[in-house]
């Protein structure tokens, strides 16, 4: 037994290696909450919470998630057992409503710290690895077709990706599937093609979205509506040939469930953060297998901090038909970890190290915080 001495979180602030245009806005900089677990024993467990430009994917933004932590989740835990995660997942889900990203920081850094006191991995706590190398797509977001050509070009080259994901919806339908027929031609099958439409679309665009998608051959489509609209998605499941996937909409188990009884989605982009941590994502992977639906490792553009976590957890899945897209500390300009993740030959490696498996590169991490000197220089 170890006590919860200290939480602790930081706002760093990293720029995009160029623009990152999604439907509903355009990444130059992402802004992840570091948390600190610090426990009675000297162990240090580490965390992070992230979501996607401000409050325009979702309903947390980086300063609710450092807010919801330091004033309500903090306070909590304090003085409790560091071993007792099932008891902080309880108490949190409690005292915290909602802000599943808030909680994903905090139960990774108790997961984190406990693994280190335990001289193991995390994704031994869940079991143990069945791989320690999976399958990683890369987002061509530039916004210009041209441009996303010459980087998948440069991708496949390098031997670093060879699935894309092609960010669309910011455009009229009939644009964004020239744009996608534009790439697929040019790649060929060289590359599996995908798309995320990020609820852009009614419910009448997606019918033609998806009939064209379809006809391109492009292999998956994910959330083209709604979150909410649940009934939207299961009609666009049941028409189309094409894989739907179904990412906003899963908020956690409660979610998975809906969709999975429903059969409203073809495949799942499970995501640490949105389902409120790494054992709730466990839980909507385990729902998704028993119900026959596909399984993707989805990010919200974390740092290797919050990749190095997931990845963690998706070594333990036994099947992830459509791979991963933890792909997130590769959009950044600079490493704010000793050990960066490493990629090669089209896959992720799951870092070996205890714990989490990755420590923090200090002097970076002051550098981008908030009130650090590169925000001075902005
Ligand atoms: C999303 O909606 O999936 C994941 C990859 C990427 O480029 O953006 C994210 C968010
Ligand atoms: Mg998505």
């Amino acid at each position: 037994m170890s006590k919860i001495d200290r939480i602790e979180t930081l706002i760093v602030d990293l720029p995009t290696i160029r623009g990152h245009v999604l439907s509903m806005t355009t990444m130059m900089l992402q802004s992840i909450v570091l948390v600190r677990v610090r426990f009675a024993d000297g162990s240090v467990g580490l965390g992070e919470g992230t979501s996607i430009g401000g409050l325009s994917y979702g309903a947390e933004s980086p300063e609710s998630i450092q807010l919801a932590i330091d004033t309500y989740i903090a306070p909590q835990l304090l003085g409790r057992n560091g071993d007792d995660i099932n008891g902080a997942i309880a108490l949190m889900d409690k005292m915290v409503r909602g802000n599943p990203i808030a909680h994903c920081a905090v139960e990774t850094a108790l997961w984190d710290g406990l693994a280190k006191r335990l001289d193991t991995s995390v994704a031994q706590l869940f079991g143990g690895a069945v791989r320690d190398e999976m399958a990683v797509a890369w987002t061509l977001a530039s916004g210009n077709s041209e441009t996303d050509i010459i980087e998948a070009q440069q991708m496949i080259q390098a031997k670093r990706h060879n699935i894309f994901k092609l960010k669309i919806g910011k455009r009229a339908v009939r644009d964004d599937i020239a744009h996608v027929a534009a790439i697929k031609k040019a790649l060929g099958d060289s590359a599996s093609i995908r798309v995320d439409v990020n609820q852009a679309w009614t419910l009448a665009d997606a019918r033609w979205g998806l009939a064209g998608l379809q006809d391109i051959g492009v292999d998956l489509v994910e959330q083209p509506i709604r979150a909410r609209a649940l009934k939207g998605m299961k009609q666009l499941t049941d028409t189309y040939e094409i894989g739907v996937m179904a990412d906003e909409s899963l908020q956690g188990p409660e979610d998975a469930l809906t969709f999975a009884a429903d059969r409203s989605a073809d495949v799942f982009a499970v995501k640490i953060a949105q389902s409120g941590g790494l054992k709730r994502g466990a839980e909507v992977i385990a729902i998704a297998q028993a119900a026959g639906i596909g399984l993707y490792a989805g990010t919200m553009l974390e740092s290797g901090l919050g990749t190095a976590a997931a990845l963690q957890l998706f070594s333990t899945v036994e099947t992830l038909e459509w791979g991963t897209e933890l792909f997130g500390p590769l959009l950044f300009t600079d490493e704010i970890l000793q050990n960066p993740i490493e990629y090669s030959n089209f896959r992720v490696k799951r870092p070996a190290g205890l714990g989490i498996g990755v420590a923090l590169d200090e002097d970076k991490v002051k550098f981008y915080a908030r009130d650090g000197a590169a925000a001075a220089q902005r």
